[in-house]
């Protein structure tokens, strides 16, 4: 182990354009339950599997439930930031490292101070009335009877957090492909690499510096120059910036 962190913070050392794309799994140490993990959402009993639920047409069939389960089971409105995020929004400051790319949607990259969040798939932190457009803070939401209604045009209100079935911002997929191809090293962390088209990014990486940080196994391990398998937060805190 010691000599894998070594390793890692020689190639942090040798590196100027750094690019870290992470998942629910960065999130975990900080109290925020991953989905595939054997104590994440996917393994919770609840009354529709949460994988359905998470979907647009779930959403629209069904918003009382989707409602329901959002607003119990993923928002974590009191989660604060842990090493990794911290270590993170470091490497960042020390203009090291040029984005962070993140399947999450808790907002704690920024909340940990990191200024360039390529946010894949939105953020709970931002809420729209699907009529009239007006935002809404996470607040309103969580404190909502059911379904969260404007209260300017009564239109429903979505988090913008992207569903299956729907499509990720082309502003952000793109700006997320230039950021990967020009990067230097790139270290994935916190992601079981199977929600499309995400994982699909990190085919556009071109360099030799490929490190993976995960507690489990992942497609990409075989094509990695650097595998820790463990904790992520005990990994980064042992980065030297
Ligand atoms: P996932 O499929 O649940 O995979 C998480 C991965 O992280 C697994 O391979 C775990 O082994 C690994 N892992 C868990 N904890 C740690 C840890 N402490 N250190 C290192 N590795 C760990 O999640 P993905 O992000 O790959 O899937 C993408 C989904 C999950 C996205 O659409 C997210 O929006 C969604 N999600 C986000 C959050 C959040 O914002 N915090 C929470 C739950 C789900």
């Amino acid at each position: 182990m010691d000599e894998k962190i070594a390793k890692l913070n020689e190639m942090i050392r040798e590196s100027k354009r750094i690019v870290f794309f992470g998942g629910a799994g960065v999130s975990t140490e900080s109290g925020i339950p991953d989905f595939r993990s054997t104590d994440g959402l996917y393994n919770q009993t609840y009354q529709y599997p949460p994988e359905m639920i998470v979907s647009h047409t779930f959403y629209e069939d069904c918003p009382e439930e989707f409602f329901d389960f959002y607003k119990n089971r993923m928002l974590f409105l009191d989660a604060k930031p842990n090493a990794a995020h911290l270590k993170l929004a470091e490497l960042e400051k020390a203009g090291k490292l040029t984005a962070v790319i993140t399947q999450n949607i808790d907002g704690l990259h920024q909340a940990a101070g990191s200024k360039t969040v390529m946010e894949l798939h939105g953020s709970v932190l931002r809420n729209y009335c699907e009529d009239c457009n007006k935002f809404f803070d996470v607040n309103y939401v969580k404190n909502s009877k059911g379904v969260p209604v404007c209260d300017k045009c009564g239109g429903r209100v979505k988090p913008d957090v992207v569903l299956y079935e729907e499509n990720l911002n082309m502003d952000i997929l793109e700006a997320s492909v230039n950021y990967i191809s020009q990067a230097d090293m790139l270290i994935i962390g916190g992601t079981s690499l199977v929600v499309y088209p995400a994982a699909g990014l990190i085919r556009y990486y071109r360099g030799n510096k490929l490190v993976l940080v995960n507690k489990s196994e992942t497609s990409a391990d075989r094509g990695a120059n650097l595998v820790i398998h463990d904790s992520i937060g005990k990994v980064f805190s042992q980065i030297i910036v």
